[in-house]
């Protein structure tokens, strides 16, 4: 039997069963696209400040560090949609359409190429965070991570149990990410300082939903506490030898 390891939390110690390893668990950044923190990006292009969806940029620069120190599993997504637009929703992009300048909306062309379309270079994920080798990147044309996507299939297929869930925007693709995974059993902490949202009240109102029925969708903490649990553990290279 492992000795138990819990994450200081709210509204409980996470995992709810103390069983935290670096093997089943697997931290989820979410979306960190140029398009949704970078200049000339979607977001940008809306009108948003983005200095609040780029401010989990250092937390999960320190973050992803230790994940990779620890062996623990990274897993990446981007939203996006094929080139050809027949992923796309007629609604989704008429949508995308009435904010931000002249009517462009997801689809079209800005200053970083193609908004949300994979392959263009405001899709791609930001040069501080961009995976390495052995971390699956998923592709998902909506808003959950499990839409559409094999996320699940690869979580099970490596018997991961828990999700740190970060990236941006924690009110939309986080937050649908987390409920998404909350219903097929995922046992889940969304962090503060590594989510950010385009609206302040949102980002604030995402943790105030979760601590409700004892933490309807699992728990949240920020990234030290995430770090003061895991810095005893090894080294991938020492659990090796
Ligand atoms: C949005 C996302 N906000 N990644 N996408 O449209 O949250």
């Amino acid at each position: 039997m492992n000795p138990t390891t819990f994450v200081d939390a709210r509204p409980y110690a996470w995992p709810y069963n103390g069983d935290f390893r670096p093997t089943n668990t697997a931290l989820v950044i979410i979306d960190m696209q140029t398009d949704f923190c970078g200049v000339g990006g979607y977001v940008d292009k809306m009108g948003y400040d983005i200095s609040a969806t780029r401010a989990p940029i250092e937390p999960l620069k320190v973050l992803l560090a230790e994940a990779r120190r620890v062996g623990m599993h990274v897993i990446h997504t981007r939203e996006g949609h094929r080139p050809d637009l027949s992923d796309l929703p007629a609604n989704k992009r008429w949508r995308s359409r009435q904010i931000g300048t002249n009517g462009v909306g997801i689809g079209d062309a800005g200053p970083c190429g193609r908004i949300l379309v994979r392959g263009e270079p405001g899709w791609d994920i930001i040069p501080e965070l961009y995976p390495v080798a052995g971390e699956p990147i998923i592709d998902k044309p909506g808003k959950g991570s499990f839409c559409a996507t094999d996320l699940e299939l690869i979580l099970r297929t490596r018997g991961i149990e828990n999700l740190i869930l970060t990236g941006i925007t924690t009110d939309v693709c986080v937050h649908t990410t987390m409920r998404e995974a909350n219903d097929r059993g995922f046992e889940c902490v969304m962090l503060t300082d590594c989510t950010g949202a385009t609206d302040p009240g949102n980002h604030a109102a995402a943790f105030s939903m979760i601590q409700m029925q004892g933490g309807v969708f699992g728990a949240f903490t920020d990234s030290k506490a995430v770090l003061q649990a895991t810095r005893a553990w090894p080294a991938v290279a020492a659990q090796a030898a």
